[in-house]
């Protein structure tokens, strides 16, 4: 199977996930679409769709599916979105796409994250995709000091203003043993508004598409 046919199995896969009459959090990239595609073609009826990007929240308006915005809901049972990386605890590289910000907020939303991902992110120690990592711009050369001290290549990601007016850093030559405690250090420097490495919001289920078909990790 070709990557592209592992995404179109998990984005259909993901489908058990959602109930009708629902609100379902939807994220970003390429197996998403799958999924948002699989979800209009089901005709199953949802109460609306959160989304974390302005390119997910054009295809599913073009495909009949309602968008609502965050700050209409209080909570959502899913959050069926990508990664860049998922280790076998469910903890995620994001941020890919520059959508990470919003990707977190909708994920802090609901009760389960399900990853959907060809088997191609699934890595026994996150950080070889380079980590994104969202800042405020006056802040990225201190940031990007605190990243090499640390022995690690942050590089401006060029011709990059995400969705909240700022920079990312992609930061390669990590090796994230501890994904929480990475997650939690990183945050707090000033000017960091997102890491892209999600443990507090990590995958509660991943369906993973494998030549043999689909793995579910729980
Ligand atoms: C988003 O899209 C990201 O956080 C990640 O960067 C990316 C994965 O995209 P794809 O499904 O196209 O590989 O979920």
């Amino acid at each position: 199977m070709t990557q592209d046919e592992l995404k179109t199995l998990v984005g259909q896969a993901a489908l058990q996930y959602v109930t009708p009459d629902t609100v379902v959090g939807v994220g970003t990239g390429s197996t998403v679409d799958k999924f948002i595609d699989a979800l209009a073609a089901s005709g199953m009826r949802i109460a609306g769709a959160v989304s974390s990007s302005v390119r997910s929240t054009e295809r599913m308006k073009a495909l009949g599916i309602p968008v609502l915005d965050a700050s209409e809901v209080e909570s959502l049972q899913v959050y069926i979105d990508g990664a860049d990386e998922i280790d076998r605890q469910g903890h995620m590289v994001k941020g890919g796409g520059a959508a990470l910000t919003r990707e977190k907020i909708v994920a802090d939303l609901a009760k389960t994250f399900v990853c959907i991902a060809d088997e191609s992110k699934l890595v026994d120690v996150l950080g070889a995709f380079p980590v994104p990592v969202e800042v405020i711009p006056m802040a990225a050369a201190q940031i990007a000091r605190r990243f090499r001290a640390m022995g690690a290549e942050p590089v401006l990601r060029k011709d990059c203003v995400t969705d909240n007016s700022c920079h990312i850093l992609d930061v390669k030559g990590l090796r994230i043993t501890d994904p929480a405690a990475f997650e939690a250090e990183v945050s707090q420097w000033p000017g960091v508004v997102t890491v892209g490495v999600f443990a507090r919001n990590k995958a509660g289920v991943c369906l993973l598409g494998t030549a043999q078909g689909v793995r579910t990790m729980t």
